[in-house]
């Protein structure tokens, strides 16, 4: 899969290949969940309502502040008209971003679409410094543990999920046995990453071992954010890494 064009960066503008993402509104309050609106416009200017679900999900809904706290990996309803909606909440201040990933019914595959905006938080902000790369992250009760190196143009990544010292098991997850999403630091592009297994089993995964292709486009630091599901309820652990240049 390295080197197709749909490894290229995504999540950089609000309109591409032809669709445009049309939010509602903006603004949010933080400490409050309200009614978040947006419509995918097509080339022809009206809604798009026809899409070949990518991941289990017909579109995928990320929300992130600017400094990559406050993560949230959401699936939102579409109405009849195409219109999507969900309640949305952040907890804190700032500029967000928020990412539309899909594919519209029809294209080749795989091509998956990211478009973005920035929704607006009043209030006093406070950033929050980037973490500094590690290889081990704490989530919850649990302890995620990365393995392998990131290098331009592809990249093998390796989690094992462990409780206690004991790797858990995993439940099936959109599609695979883990999501795994990649944002640049410095400019949030988002890179679309292959789970290695999907989930054609439907059964859960013992070990907690899940891997990905992450093809980076460019070295330098980039923040993962790994969704996994075990006991029912969904994780996320979140790494800074720094991938270097191909040798
Ligand atoms: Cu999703």
């Amino acid at each position: 899969m390295q080197g197709m064009d749909h490894d290229a960066p995504q999540g950089l503008a609000v309109s591409a290949d032809g669709y445009t993402l049309v939010p509602t509104d903006t603004t949010l309050s933080p400490g409050t969940f309200a009614p978040f609106a947006f419509k995918v416009i097509g080339k022809d200017g009206k809604p798009l309502k026809t899409y070949t679900p990518l991941h289990d999900k017909d579109l995928h809904f990320i929300v992130v502040r600017r400094d990559m706290a406050g993560y949230q990996h959401l699936h939102p309803t579409r109405a009849a008209s195409g219109t999507w909606s969900i309640p949305l909440g952040v907890a804190s201040a700032g500029v967000y971003k928020a990412f539309a990933s899909f594919q519209p019914a029809g294209q080749p595959m795989p091509m998956p679409i990211t478009l973005a905006v920035d929704l607006m938080a009043s209030g006093q902000f406070s950033a929050v410094p980037l973490p500094k790369p590690a290889v081990t992250a704490a989530v919850d009760d649990f302890k995620v543990r990365m393995a392998g190196a990131v290098i331009v143009g592809g990249s093998a990544l390796t989690f094992v999920v462990t409780r206690s010292g004991t790797p858990v098991e995993l439940q099936p997850y959109l599609g695979a046995y883990g999501h795994l999403v990649a944002l640049r630091v410095g400019d949030l592009a988002y890179l679309h990453v292959h789970p290695e297994a999907m989930s054609g089993d439907p059964g859960p995964l013992a070990g907690g071992r899940i891997s990905f292709h992450a093809p980076v486009p460019t070295a330098g630091q980039y923040r993962l954010f790994l969704d996994f599901k075990t006991a029912d309820v969904v994780h996320t652990a979140e790494f800074t890494v720094v991938a270097r240049p191909a040798r």
